[in-house]
């Protein structure tokens, strides 16, 4: 199994930005929304860490920050590993960070290469502020929809002021793309049980979940809580609980499919008043493409029979979609082999390697083993530091194989 590694300069320095990250945004748990002030401080102080580790920093359209280690042979593609650094709400300590911070560490103790070895931090993974998610990778990959800068949060900004705000004044999404590496390897914690439940302190992702997002919207009727017969109600809400049950159900038919709706909103919103809209907004996801088009077909049918049966319409919109992604095989190799062997696993979270696989870079994804049941996208989520720094060390050994193939 996995040589055990000792603590290095690096690997202690790892831990301590870890918990000065963890601070930024407030608590309870992480708070950093994607291009939000809490997120930019946290690239900023990346930024400060990525030179003083003697790394030529960048950022690239729209604030994705880049930490370089030039090769020997400029002409040769790039070695990219990194993650995220914003968070869901009350999020986890180590969701993104963890690669961002651990990607920092390998990469500081790592000697000159011929390929260059990036450390890269990706804007807006979550997609909490503004919805749809993977902003950042998206953007760098030229896969941004149109209509990207126009999405707008819950006070109204849109994406393309928040830009602004933050001196990225991007002028639309077909000028974001960059120069895509050779390869992209994301260090993450694991977010579920799997690896302590094998003992093992890293694992190799072998998969990265399909996903898609859609928004709904059941209209009915207003009218008054008290003197409105049940009969003769169009109750929005009453709808809307309907098809929630109808969605765990459709996702529970299909082999390793989820769904949920973590975004609920009724309108007018008082408590005497039968409510007129709910919106909802369903997370689905399965294992490779087809499941996931079963499930969003079993999902719309049901919000039109829970519509028709509630006496409401329904309406649906799109949010974010990606594509199931098998991570390359020789990359898995060369993690597998820096991990002197490892469990290979699946993740049914989305990653920015997802979305640059998508892109078709060859990626891979080394996972440090979660404790606490495997929690994640809660203050709850927790990993230990021996697993960090074992994971470290994986990651290195893989970018310096990485980084002097011809
Ligand atoms: O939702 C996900 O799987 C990721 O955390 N963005
Ligand atoms: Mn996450
Ligand atoms: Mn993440």
């Amino acid at each position: 199994m996995t040589e055990k590694k000792g603590p290095d300069p690096f690997f202690s320095l790892a831990l301590s930005q870890l918990d000065e990250l963890y601070a930024i945004g407030g608590g309870p748990g992480a708070n950093r929304p994607g291009l939000s002030a809490a997120e930019e401080e946290a690239h900023h102080l990346v930024e400060c860490w990525m030179q003083d580790a003697g790394l030529e920093t960048s950022r690239d359209a729209v604030g994705n920050l880049y930490g370089r280690l030039r090769g020997r042979r400029p002409e040769l593609g790039e070695i990219w590993c990194g993650s995220h650094l914003d968070t869901v709400p009350s999020g986890g300590k180590f969701d993104g960070a963890l690669g961002v911070i651990g990607s920092l560490a390998a990469v500081s103790g790592l000697e000159q290469g011929d390929r260059t070895v990036a450390v890269v931090a990706f804007r807006d993974e979550e997609g909490w502020r503004f919805g749809r998610g993977f902003f950042g990778s998206r953007a760098a990959t030229g896969q941004l929809p149109p209509d990207a800068y126009d999405l707008a949060d819950r006070e109204g900004v849109t994406v393309r002021d928040a830009l602004e705000q933050l001196g990225y004044g991007a002028s639309d999404p077909a000028s974001a793309p960059v120069d895509l590496p050779a390869v992209f390897l994301e260090l993450h914690i694991e977010q579920g049980p799997v690896l302590a439940g094998r003992s093992a302190p890293v694992g190799i992702v072998e998969s990265i979940v399909g996903l898609v997002e859609l928004d709904v919207v059941f209209e009915g009727k207003a009218g008054h809580a008290g003197t409105t017969p049940m009969a003769d109600r169009r109750d929005a809400a009453l709808c809307a609980a309907a098809f929630q049950l109808e969605i765990a159900d459709a996702a529970r038919a299909i082999e390793n499919a989820v769904a949920t709706v973590g975004v609920i909103s009724v309108e007018p919103g008082a408590s005497n008043v039968i409510p007129r809209v709910a919106r909802l907004v369903v997370d689905a996801r399965a294992p490779d493409d087809d499941r996931v088009a079963d499930l969003e077909r079993r999902i719309r049918d049901a919000a039109e029979r829970c519509a028709e049966a509630y006496g409401c319409t329904a309406e649906m919109g799109e949010g974010a979609r990606t594509h199931a992604v098998l991570t390359d095989p020789a990359v898995k190799a060369t993690a597998t082999t820096a991990a002197n062997g490892a469990p290979a696993l699946p993740s049914g979270a989305g990653h920015d390697a997802q979305i640059l696989g998508m892109a078709g870079v060859p990626v891979g994804m080394v996972f440090a083993r979660s404790l606490a049941g495997g929690v994640s996208h809660s203050p709850l989520e927790d990993t230990s530091a021996e697993d960090v720094g074992i994971a470290i060390g994986v990651l290195q050994r893989a970018l310096a194989e990485l980084a002097s193939a011809p």
